[in-house]
């Protein structure tokens, strides 16, 4: 069944923009692009140190940088704005600050990767699929319930519209008319199973409908749009408007994680096809166009992308390697007797290395 949502793109594949775009500055347009090509290379960093077995399991976000460059932007700094990611949201981390060699230790496996939060309003990487919907419902309330002006922006899949979870939240914060903002960046596969297959729904947006809010449909890989969509949904939610449901339609050029392989389930046509509307690219070819950009600006960005990446990499490696105990130390603030046994038998037998 269909339910009519709107649908916003600007700027076409050529980077020709359409009337009614928001006015972006020259500044604003380069800051965006440094952060979806800091995102990209970092991606690029951390899916070859994998491989070589320095680094774990990793969800790359290749081709989905626009709407999280995008999303970044339109949250002003001093804006009482957290993110709630999933495990796909690098690049909106990044933009809003988030150390890259953080990332790099909770993909690495160390703890201390998830620390940080409070400074720069990121929540950790949050792997059970559409959980952190709920987080990001309990933020808003509690930004509400407190008076406080500000949002939570939570993110989810296009699978993770499919979970439990995601009905909760949902419902919580339409219930609630809490101050956020979720986005569903359509990336069109969970996994392997393609959108077409995980909704009767005819658009993910329009599942908003049911819980009594707004849901919208913005060109994810479109920087202008999805700019101008979350800025709205933000000011809305900040001025006491409730929340908003975002689908932002994008593509994941890349394998799920490092453990797929896309070419399982997936024509190299249609990957084809969606290369030609990446967000990099598109808005490339519009601040060319404007006067923006030229290619010596490029192979200045482009060091300086990967000179920050490299150094991240090195803080990375240094991290200190933790004590084998401290995996009992991040579930409780105070350990069960129980757990605490075991924690004492476990140091006694490994001798607390
Ligand atoms: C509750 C739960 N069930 C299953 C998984 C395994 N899993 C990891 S990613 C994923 C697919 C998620 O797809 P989607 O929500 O579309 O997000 P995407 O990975 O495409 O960004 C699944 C099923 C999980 N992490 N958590």
């Amino acid at each position: 069944m269909n339910i009519d949502v709107p649908y916003t793109s600007f700027l076409d594949i050529d980077g020709n923009l359409k009337e009614g775009a928001p006015q972006l500055s020259h500044d604003d347009l380069k800051t965006i692009y440094w952060h979806m090509n800091l995102g990209r290379i970092c991606n690029a960093k951390i899916l070859s140190m994998q491989k070589q077995g320095r680094i774990g399991t990793y969800a790359s976000t290749l081709g989905q940088e626009g709407c999280q460059a995008a999303l970044a932007h339109a949250i002003k700094d001093n804006d009482n704005i957290w993110l709630v990611p999933s495990f796909r949201e690098s690049v909106a981390t990044i933009a809003r600050g988030y150390p890259m060699e953080q990332l790099m230790r909770y993909w690495g496996g160390f703890e201390i990767g998830s620390n940080q939060t409070r400074e720069f309003k990121v929540m950790p990487v949050n792997i059970p699929i559409a959980s952190q919907l709920n987080h990001a419902a309990g933020i808003a309330i509690s930004m509400k319930f407190k008076g406080e002006k500000g949002a939570a922006i939570g993110f989810v899949g296009d699978g993770g519209t499919s979970e439990g979870e995601f009905a909760e939240a949902m419902n919580f914060v339409g219930e609630f008319k809490a101050p956020a903002v979720f986005v569903c960046q359509n990336n069109q596969y969970a996994i392997s199973v393609p959108r077409k297959k995980q909704t009767a729904a005819s658009t993910i947006a329009q599942k908003a409908t049911a819980f009594g809010f707004e849901g919208v449909q913005v060109d994810g890989n479109d920087v202008f749009a999805c700019y101008k969509i979350i800025k709205d949904a933000i000011e809305k939610a900040m001025n006491g408007g409730g929340p908003t449901f975002v689908e932002a339609i994008t593509y994941r050029l890349d394998n799920h994680t490092t453990a797929d392989d896309w070419h399982k389930y997936r024509t190299e046509e249609e990957v084809n096809e969606w290369k030609k509307k990446d967000p990099i690219e598109r808005l490339k070819k519009h601040m060319m166009q404007i006067g923006c950009w030229d290619d010596q600006h490029e192979q200045h960005m482009l060091e300086d992308a990967k000179k920050k990446v490299e150094e991240a990499a090195k803080a990375y490696e240094g991290t200190p390697k933790p004590k084998v105990e401290e995996i009992f130390d991040h579930l409780y603030a105070k350990l069960p007797y129980h757990i605490q046994e075991q924690k004492d038998h476990f140091v006694k037998f490994w001798g607390g290395q």
